[in-house]
């Protein structure tokens, strides 16, 4: 994911992996619960996912945490969720 920046003139982007960690097509409480469970762990340690680690620092932080509440859609998701239960035979 690419997330372009303008401040003061300059422009920058900053590249992060999805968000969406189990690969569902959206960004959602189980994404969160992923970060959420390797949260404070860092590359070698037994909970360090390192899908979970957006911005690729080594660490599963509250950063990684604001990247991924950034997409966090509640009302998509809802809407998602909806059209599968329609769908169900
Ligand atoms: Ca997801
Ligand atoms: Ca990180």
């Amino acid at each position: 994911m690419v997330t372009p920046r303008v401040t003061g003139g300059a422009t920058s982007c900053i590249v992060t992996k999805t968000p969406d960690l189990d690969h569902d097509g959206t960004v959602s409480i189980i994404d969160f619960g992923m970060i959420a469970a390797a949260f404070g762990s860092t590359a070698g340690s037994p909970r360090y996912n390192p899908f979970a680690d957006l911005n690729g620092d080594g660490t599963v932080s509250i950063i990684d945490i604001g990247i991924l509440g950034a997409d966090l859609n509640p009302q998509r998701n809802i809407k998602r969720l909806r059209r599968a239960a329609r769908h169900k035979p």
